[in-house]
């Protein structure tokens, strides 16, 4: 299927030493492409560079705090630098603060927005400045079911998400005339070391995802690959500036009270 190739392209996945944006990341490295794994933990950054060489997969770490900007600009300078090139940037790293909207500290509020929000922007940006003279890109945002709906305890979280589903919007609209994708992925709940708490038998909030996914189950990384396979592809030319929930219904319905 040419028109889901990725081989050969050049890829950074932020946040990828864990969880949705390790197993996307894993998705391009076996189809070919030459990933870069961004993560700010140096030791958990190179575990995971080890992870994939195990597996014969050649990666290449990219060491940097997406949510500093002087870092941004070098550690995507230094990937095209390397491999003279930028296709595709996945912008996954992301964090969660919880707390109820009234005790909700300024740092904490201000630290999501940097990470989920501001720092998507800077490495957008940055990727841009080499995507546009090289005559395109992909830009793939990781939004969430919050970029459309509120739930208690994540305000923060729910505006910056918010904000990346308009931000992403914005770069098609700024962008697509240099052929530069922007498209976003929504994942529903899905199971990574961000919501082990969550995922324990027995805790209500676990009991109330599973039955207000109609797929009736937590996702996993590996739903989303389907998604980012595609929107780092030449299947997606055309698609511009749309967020794909990932959400085993989750969007699509009211629920489902058994009456
Ligand atoms: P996770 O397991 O907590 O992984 C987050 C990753 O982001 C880690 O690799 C972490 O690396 C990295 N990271 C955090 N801050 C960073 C920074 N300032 N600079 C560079 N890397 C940074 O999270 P996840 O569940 O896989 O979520 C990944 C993305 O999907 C997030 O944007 C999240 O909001 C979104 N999402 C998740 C779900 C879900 O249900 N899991 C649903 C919808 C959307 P370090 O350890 O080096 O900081
Ligand atoms: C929460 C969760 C969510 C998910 C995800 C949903 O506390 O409700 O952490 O926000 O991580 O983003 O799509």
């Amino acid at each position: 299927m040419n028109l889901f190739d990725v081989n050969g392209k050049c890829v950074v996945v932020t946040g990828a030493s864990q969880g949705i944006g390790e197993a996307i990341a894993k998705a391009y490295a076996e189809a070919g492409a030459r990933v870069y794994l961004n993560a700010r933990n140096p030791d958990k950054l190179s575990q995971a560079v080890k992870k994939f060489r195990k597996e014969n997969l050649i990666v290449y770490p990219a060491l940097f705090d997406v949510t500093v900007k002087e870092e941004v600009e070098q550690g995507i300078g230094k990937i095209v630098e390397d491999s003279g090139r930028l296709d595709v940037v996945v912008n996954n790293a992301g964090i969660i603060r919880r707390n109820s909207l009234e005790e909700l500290e300024e740092e904490d509020w201000e630290a999501v927005i940097k990470t989920d929000l501001t720092a998507p922007f800077l490495v957008g940006k940055y990727a841009a400045r080499h995507m546009i003279p090289a005559g395109g890109g992909k830009i793939i945002n990781i939004c969430s079911l919050m970029s459309e709906l509120g739930r208690n305890t994540v305000a923060a979280y729910a505006a910056a998400k918010g904000g990346l589903k308009m931000l992403t919007r914005s770069m098609a609209t700024d962008w697509a005339k240099h052929n530069i994708q922007a498209n976003g992925i929504g994942p529903g709940y899905i199971a990574t070391p961000i919501n082990t708490a969550y995922r324990a038998e027995g805790n209500p909030l676990n009991e109330y995802i599973l039955s207000r996914t109609p797929a009736g189950r937590w996702g996993t990384p590996d739903d989303l690959i389907g998604a980012a396979i595609f929107l780092a592809s030449s299947a997606s030319d055309f698609v511009n500036g749309q967020i794909i929930y990932v959400d085993g219904g989750v969007l699509a319905t009211f629920g489902d009270p058994g009456k």
